[in-house]
This record gives C-alpha cells, sequence and structure tokens, in this order.
C-alpha cells in the first residue's frame, strides 16, 4: 500500500521510522511519502493560511497549496481522508476495510481552524476522526490512522502475527493473558490455562471476553 500524507509539519512523522512501520517500509510493505504542503504555495512567502470569510476567531487553510499538493499526489486509485473531529469516527471494521479494499490512501492532516470547505468538497472521499477530542493538527490522528492500518497489512506483523484472538474480533474485548512463571509474588494465573485441555481454554477466554465486554463496552454488543 502506498500512503500519501499531506502536511504542513513533515517533521512530525518520525515516529513512523520507528518499529513495525518502520520495517514494514524497509521491507517494502508499505510505501509512506510525508509531502510538504507548504512547497505547493504560490505566494512570495509561502503563505498557507488566511482569516475566514464572515468572521471569527482564528486562521483558516488556503485552498491554493491544498489543491496544488492534493493534485500532485493525484492517481485512479487514490482514496482521500481528511482527519478532523466532525469526520467519522474510526474503528477497526473501518480500518479493516481501508487496510483491504485500498492501495493508495492520502491524508490530509489540517492545522489552525481546519482547511477550506472547496478543498473537502472537491477532493476528500471520507473524514475521519480517531475520536470526540480537538487536537493541534491531524498529524497525530493521521499517524494514528497509518499504524491501524499498516499493521492489517500482509507480512506487516512479523512472528507475532496475532490477530486471531484480539480486542474488537467479533465485536469483544480480548480475554486476560498470562506469561510464565506460573506463580508470581504469590499471585496465580488461573489453573485452566496450566491444564493443556483446549477446549476448556477456550470456553473460559469467550466468557471473560464477553463479561468484560458486557461489563465496559455494552455499545459494542449493539453493534452485533
Ligand atoms: C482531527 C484533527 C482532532 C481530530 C484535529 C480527530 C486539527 N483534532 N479527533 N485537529 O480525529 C480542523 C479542526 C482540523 C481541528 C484541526
Amino acid at each position: 500500500m502506498k500512503i500519501d500524507i499531506l502536511t504542513l509539519f513533515p517533521n512530525s512523522f518520525t515516529p513512523l521510522t520507528e518499529s513495525i512501520i518502520g520495517r514494514a517500509q524497509k521491507n517494502d510493505k508499505i510505501e509512506i511519502n510525508v509531502v510538504d504542503i507548504r512547497e505547493f504555495s504560490l505566494d512570495k512567502h509561502k503563505k498557507c493560511d488566511d482569516y475566514t470569510f464572515g468572521g471569527g476567531e482564528g486562521l483558516l487553510m488556503t485552498p491554493q497549496p491544498l489543491f496544488d499538493c492534493i493534485e500532485s499526489v493525484l492517481d485512479d486509485d487514490a482514496f482521500v481522508i481528511y482527519l478532523s473531529p466532525k469526520g467519522k469516527t474510526l474503528n477497526q471494521s473501518v480500518v479493516q476495510d481501508l487496510a483491504t479494499n485500498y492501495k493508495h490512501l492520502v491524508l490530509i492532516c489540517g492545522h489552525y481552524e481546519g482547511i477550506d470547505q472547496r478543498v473537502i468538497d472537491t477532493f476528500v472521499d471520507m473524514e475521519l476522526s480517531i475520536g470526540d477530542y480537538i487536537l493541534t493538527g491531524g498529524e497525530l490522528p493521521a499517524m494514528v490512522l497509518v499504524d491501524a492500518v499498516a499493521r492489517l497489512l500482509p507480512e506487516v506483523l512479523g512472528n507475532d502475527q496475532s490477530f486471531k484472538n484480539e480486542t474488537f474480533k467479533d465485536n469483544l474485548l480480548e480475554f486476560p493473558q498470562y506469561t510464565r512463571p506460573s506463580e508470581f509474588r504469590g499471585l496465580k494465573v488461573p489453573e485452566v490455562l496450566l491444564s493443556g485441555n483446549h477446549q476448556e481454554v477456550e470456553k473460559w477466554r469467550k466468557q471473560q471476553s464477553e463479561e468484560l465486554t458486557k461489563k465496559r463496552r455494552p455499545d459494542l454488543l449493539k453493534e452485533k
């Protein structure tokens, strides 16, 4: 998958060079291009923001640099996403859909009060929010989206290819997990997990998942 990230703050994206996402890029499982919107400004001072028509506090990102920047990365496969608190809330099924059905994502990161509506109306295929809170820019949401999508792509997770038993599979929270030792400071691992009885283990895990989800995230059960 190819992901273009359009931003006024390209230096924000160093975290994507680390760990699993860094390795996925080196191994050509994903190609991430961070594109500096400012370089497309035709203004003599490379200005990219201005006051809003109709009044009100704050600055808005102007259309010209964004139009030219977006057009420079567009192709027939491009799916353009604007990260915004007004968007559809991101969840694992949206992530799954993006990872499975798209080969080129274009992520637009807004700053200040956001971007001119004409950019959204002309290019944006989907507005996405990572949750009901406001951040100073769309850069962190873009990184959240990249991370969540990338780990579902073929061969990105190495050994710990563990999206079989995990949280949000079937809209259930994951069961508690334990590793060695079987007793630590007097704290014991549940007996059933040491029994070697695979059927009993599966039954226990399913029951734990259901109880936890009912208690903590009943909203997930309603979505089923
Ligand atoms: C996205 C962008 C939060 C989110 C953002 C979110 C950038 N804050 N919840 N800040 O996904 C328009 C107004 C773009 C806020 C600005």
